[in-house]
């Protein structure tokens, strides 16, 4: 076993424990290019795994439903100090238990059952949880769709964005992503919204970090009335959600909203093993890691458009990267995410703006820079990594092309082994 935390585990229950191992194994020896994924510290794990973990705590500190409260509250009060000090918000909620409670919380919280909210589509880079009819929110609400402007340049049409809610006089404007290579406009977002009387909010689960680490622009200094963001992408903690404000009325309606609406007793390992990260990005090393994600980044897509590859939007500004398998290759999302992972790479499938392929199998692959970044590879890495992703994509017939990738990729995952700590002890 390789896994050395699994020593209980693996007397009384060898199944799960082989089956983590087997992840354990996964994760180190192959390299993770999905941008919502990336590794925790062991502190994070050890308050994810600790006694926390059987306690029951409806309510916020110092209000809570049931006694024995003097620990949770210290951990649930040190997590919301540390995400306001980290996010410069006023007001912050720590108890969603990822992002979809979260927005879903935030949706309850400003609106009434039939609303019109303006989000951004699926298909040109938005998130499930912003209008999908598949959803429990799309039931509930009225969503409506804006999108980028056209297939090359792939920006917000801002100006499209403008005249829908103009037309459609949402009570609310929400602005996010999960495959977006640009940055947002938050101002453009606020004027928008202002001008018909609409809330903002700004779900940046992708971009947490790289907004704590100033990489990015915080939409709460736009003036934005209220931010989702998961804790577990770039801003490298455990899975989980936040919803923060700086309006105390809207503050009150989201702690309300989170609890009792949308949820039933907070995860309290959870919340320790967030404040154990919140402390880590206060730390300079992680402005430093921020940065070095979006340089990775550049530096696969510099390869990427010397190569005569099709990215959405022709690169990144960001952390992720959208490649058009189909138009460069030839190969489709799924056949690329599927050889790729032969060779020891992780991706994900996904759709191009303006995709004439099916969602299941689109013509796109999307990849990012956290978890690479975290493990210590810099640009020289991230160019290796594009060549082998080129080299792989265009040869599909040929298992030996992938074969050789998969021994290369484990020798520079074993230069670069996942590691345990990001901040020196105290
Ligand atoms: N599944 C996440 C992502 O990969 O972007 C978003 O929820």
């Amino acid at each position: 076993m390789d896994n050395v935390c699994l020593a209980f585990l693996s007397q009384q229950d060898p199944d799960i424990a082989d089956a983590i191992d087997g992840e354990h194994r996964r994760q180190a020896e192959g390299l993770e290019l999905i941008p919502s994924e990336n590794y925790v510290s062991r502190a994070v794990r050890e308050a994810l795994a600790s006694e926390l973990t059987n306690k029951y705590s409806e309510g916020y500190p110092g209000k809570r439903y049931y006694g024995g409260q003097e620990f949770t509250d210290a951990v649930e009060r040190l997590a919301i100090e540390r995400a306001r000090q980290l996010f410069g918000a006023r007001f912050v909620n720590v108890q969603p238990l990822s992002g979809a409670p979260a927005n879903l919380a935030a949706y309850m919280a400003l609106l009434e059952p039939g609303d019109t909210v303006l989000g951004m589509n699926l298909a040109h880079g938005g998130h499930l949880t912003h209008g999908h009819p598949l959803t429990l929110p799309a039931k509930i609400y009225r969503f409506v769709n804006y999108g980028v402007t056209d297939r090359d340049s792939a920006e917000i049409d801002y100006d499209a964005l403008r005249d829908l809610a103009l037309r459609e006089r949402p009570k609310l404007i929400l602005a996010g992503f999960s495959a977006y290579p640009k940055h947002l406009q938050w101002k453009r977002f606020k004027e928008i919204a202002d001008e018909v009387g609409a809330y903002t909010m700004a779900d940046v689960a992708h971009i947490a970090g790289l907004i704590v680490a100033g990489v990015e622009e915080n939409p709460l200094a736009a003036g934005f009335d209220v931010v989702t963001t998961t804790t577990h992408k770039t801003l490298r903690g455990p899975r989980g959600g936040l919803i923060l404000t700086n309006r105390e009325d809207i503050a009150a309606v989201v702690d309300k909203a989170v609890f009792p609406g949308v949820q039933g007793g907070p995860h309290m390992n959870n919340i320790a093993a967030k404040a154990v990260a919140f402390l880590e990005a206060q730390h300079p090393m992680f402005r430093d890691y921020a940065r070095q994600i979006v340089a990775n980044a550049r530096a696969m897509a510099e390869v990427f458009a010397a190569e005569g590859v099709r990215m959405v939007g022709g690169g990144t500004e960001n952390h992720l990267i959208l490649v058009d398998a189909m138009t460069s290759f030839g190969v489709g999302g799924k056949e690329a995410q599927d050889l790729l992972d032969d060779a020891g790479i992780t991706l994900n499938k996904n759709a191009v703006p303006f995709d004439e392929r099916k969602p299941m199998d689109p013509s796109g692959i999307r990849l990012g820079t956290p978890a690479m970044t975290t493990r210590g590879m810099r640009e020289k890495e991230a160019r290796q990594v594009a060549q082998w992703i080129i080299a792989v994509l265009r040869a599909p017939q040929d298992a030996q092309v992938r074969k050789k990738v998969r021994e290369e990729v484990r020798a520079l995952c074993a230069q670069f082994p996942i590691p345990e700590r990001f901040v020196p002890a105290v």
